[in-house]
């Protein structure tokens, strides 16, 4: 019987007792609801091959392969591999992979002109101990904002540029900013939230560069509060889905780095 429990503060919930290579449209239908409502999903103990974690992903959108090419599936270009070549062939840590996703809080996808609606891991092996994952929610930031700020961003346009030195190629380093709403209205919970991204913005439009510098500072300053925040303990077999419009995330990046911490990875697009 599928158990759908929550375990953050208001972001975070844990599914359990189902296999989701057989789960029945009624109850992809109430997961994907308990998604929407608390903007991280975990969906533990599955055992899965690359096909079927595909298809199970693309119950919630259209896979997008990720703009890092040299961290792709040789075979499977939409996967992404986590943890993979960790050690350079000195023998010394590849810090850009060691530490992928864990130098600031950050939501996935914010230098595409579309930013990617989700992103999902599945864990296929995790270290005795760190390696977690952090969650926050952009609800409960844009919701704790004073009014003259949620006036001031009120239908202001972010510029986002990609965050991440070290995991494009060369040729595909030149991003031009991406520009997005601050206040974020959520298309399917009608919700608003504060769309950031402490490592890629660049720019608010229409200030002055002081003034969006100071702005920016000052959001940064806000965007993680201590409510509204959930952390993931990986265990393997885990599938984690967060919602890029309206949380950020950051991974903690304090493992044993001689131990392995590897993850399937997968970008849904959000087309429509
Ligand atoms: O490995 C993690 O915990 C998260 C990495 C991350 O930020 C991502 O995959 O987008
Ligand atoms: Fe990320």
């Amino acid at each position: 019987m599928m158990d759908i429990r929550v375990v953050g503060d208001g972001i975070g919930v844990e599914v359990s007792g189902v296999d989701v290579k057989t789960m029945s449209d009624a109850d992809f239908a109430k997961l994907y609801q308990a998604w929407i409502d608390c903007c991280v999903l975990t969906v533990t103990d599955q055992h899965l091959t690359i096909p079927e974690f595909l298809a199970y992903s693309r119950r919630f959108g259209t896979i997008e392969p990720h703009p890092s090419k040299s961290t792709r599936h040789p075979d499977y270009p939409e996967i992404t591999l986590l943890g993979v070549d960790k050690f350079k062939p000195d023998g010394s840590l590849n810090q850009t992979i060691y530490r992928r996703g864990g130098e600031g809080w950050h939501t996935d996808g914010a230098y595409e002109k579309i930013p990617f609606k989700a992103t999902q891991l599945y864990a296929l092996a995790i270290p005795d101990r760190g390696g977690n994952t952090f969650f926050a929610s952009g609800y409960a930031a844009y919701d704790a904002l004073p009014q003259r700020l949620k006036d001031r961003l009120d239908g202001v346009l972010g510029g986002f540029v990609y965050g991440t030195p070290g995991l494009l190629n060369p040729e595909d380093e030149n991003w031009k900013p991406a520009f997005h709403p601050i206040v974020r209205t959520h298309r399917e919970s009608g919700r608003k939230s504060l769309y950031f991204d402490e490592l890629k913005i660049v720019s608010l439009q229409g200030f002055e560069k002081a003034e969006s510098d100071d702005l920016i500072a000052e959001l940064k300053s806000r965007m993680i509060l201590p409510r509204g925040r959930y952390e993931h303990k990986w265990r393997v077999g885990d599938i984690v889905i967060w919602d890029n419009r309206c949380s950020y995330h950051k991974a903690a990046a304090d493992y044993p780095p001689d131990q392995d911490r590897i993850h399937w990875r997968v970008s849904i697009a959000d087309w429509q």
